[in-house]
């Protein structure tokens, strides 16, 4: 049934998917446990002067321990479906070799204890935290990272593919290769913009191999996807519309035109053509990379604006702008994009709230891939909560930040997009990457000192929505 509004308020239709996330690194903690091999992020978090406080993930919100009471939680909020990802450095400790049984058991027995509560789980096979092994033999930006990631695919599809609901092989390829390789304010951290692109095209390789893999190995009949990060742009300026291009060229489209329609975007590839030939791209590949998928998962915080910005080198541009996506996160620099401070209101993240924007994203999703349904991955909000007095979290921000955000979407439902579901960012507060523990994104708040969980008001106005699936009036 397609979605109404009533007096009480919007109605979603039923079916409709309401989840949670988090990820591995972000949560799990036991970073030294049962077989687990370091990831590139264990060794950037101990890089001194890299993350917040030099926060680690080593115990983060102790999830590995904690499990069964992490279920209970997901449980007594109602939720639908839990989207977490699987740290391939438990599964395979180098990357590559023996498979470690005691990480398989852990996902395995996550799963059981999910479907024992009615819960589907939405499981990602890469969430950033690459073996560190394989950085060592080159990263992303080498070819031999994808035979790694299918193999690891193939162990996982055999693994758990009798029983996940959605496979989703990478989240937000965009970050692990611009902020990882290009920018540097990702592990591991490096600044080559014709890495950056290389490990673009790797991602692209390994998602396409990942899902031919899980395909050839899951028992189940599991969905299929991949989980991106968009840009939802405006422009500043004369050169506003270029800026534009560019940037929805390099951000959005050398990601979704491959795999939706296995070709590289023309115009990515000349903007990058002082950077890079693009030779890693072999016969082969893009047929590889385009597969068919039942959902496109869609991550979306907040919009970005740009102007060209002539006249100023990349490397002057990159010391004096701090954006995430600023200076040689932008590899086809012979004409400078400058990522631009937007009007507020914002979160704590400095991040604007604009939810028009992602009803105008899956809208436009909607146009130029017709078919093909949507999910909201991750949409979520920091704000820095206190505790009252009463024990209880009032996190008004936030919950308005959701309310609004959920009512973008569906007024894109209404307008025609084929939106599956819609997990918020994220159940717990967790490691936050760069920003370690100081930024809370959780619906629930984790104390960590001691470790407690507290339900915040958005958590109990989000239970509701997720049993009812009506967002009241
Ligand atoms: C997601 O990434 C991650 O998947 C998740 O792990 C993370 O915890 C969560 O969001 C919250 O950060 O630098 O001003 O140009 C978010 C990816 C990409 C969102 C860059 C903001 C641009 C802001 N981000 N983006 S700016």
């Amino acid at each position: 049934g397609s979605p109404d509004y009533r007096d009480a308020g919007l109605v979603f239709p039923p079916g409709f998917t309401f989840g949670s996330a988090t990820a591995s690194y972000q949560v799990e903690g036991a970073f030294d446990e049962d077989g687990r091999g370091p990831s590139i992020w264990d060794t950037f978090s101990k890089t001194p002067g890299k993350v917040w406080n030099g926060d680690t993930g080593d115990v983060a919100c102790d999830h590995y321990h904690r499990v069964d009471d992490d279920l209970d939680l997901m449980r007594e909020l109602g939720l639908g479906a839990y989207r977490f990802s699987i740290a391939w450095p438990r599964i395979m400790p180098t990357g590559t070799g023996a498979v470690n049984q005691a990480g398989i058991d852990f996902y395995s027995r996550l799963v059981d204890g999910l479907l024992e509560r009615g819960i589907r789980p939405v499981a990602t096979l890469y969430h950033w935290d690459l073996p560190q092994a394989l950085e060592d033999a080159g990263g992303w930006p080498a070819r031999a990272t994808t035979d790694a990631f299918e193999r690891y695919a193939e162990v996982m599809g055999a693994a758990l593919g009798d029983r996940v609901h959605t496979w989703t092989t990478l989240n937000e390829p965009w970050c692990s290769a611009y902020l990882g390789y290009g920018q540097g304010g990702h592990a591991p951290g490096r600044h080559e913009p014709a890495a950056a692109l290389a490990a673009v095209h790797h991602l692209n390789l390994a998602h396409g191999r990942a899902v031919q893999a899980l395909r050839a190995t899951s028992t189940g009949d599991p969905d299929y996807s991949v989980t991106l990060n968009f840009h939802v742009l405006r422009g500043l300026g004369d050169g506003a519309a270029e800026a534009m291009r560019r940037i929805d060229g390099l951000a959005n489209r050398v990601f979704t035109h491959p795999m939706l329609k296995g070709e590289y975007p023309a115009d990515v590839l000349a903007d990058t053509a002082s950077v890079t030939d693009w030779s890693f791209v072999r016969d082969g590949d893009l047929d590889a990379i385009n597969q068919p998928l039942d959902v496109l998962g869609v991550n979306y915080y907040s919009t970005a604006t740009v102007r060209l910005w002539d006249g100023v080198s990349p490397k002057q541009m990159n010391d004096g702008h701090k954006g995430a996506a600023g200076g040689t996160a932008w590899p086809g620099s012979d004409r400078v994009v400058e990522f631009v401070e937007q009007p507020g209101p914002y979160t704590e993240m400095g991040w604007n709230i604009a939810p028009e924007g992602l009803e105008e994203l899956l809208l436009a999703l909607t146009e130029e891939f017709p078919d093909q349904p949507l999910m909201v991955t991750e949409n979520g909000a920091a704000f820095a909560d206190v505790v009252a007095e009463d024990g209880s979290v009032p996190d008004p921000e936030r919950l308005d930040y959701l309310r609004r955000h959920f009512t973008a979407a569906h007024r894109a439902m209404v307008r025609g997009a084929d939106l599956r579901g819609y997990f918020v960012w994220s159940l717990l507060d967790n490691f936050e990457w760069g920003y370690g523990y100081a930024k809370r994104f959780g619906i629930v708040r984790v104390d960590f000192d001691t470790l407690e969980r507290t339900v915040k008001d958005s958590g109990r106005w989000y239970s509701r929505l997720a049993r009812t699936g009506v967002l009241p009036g």
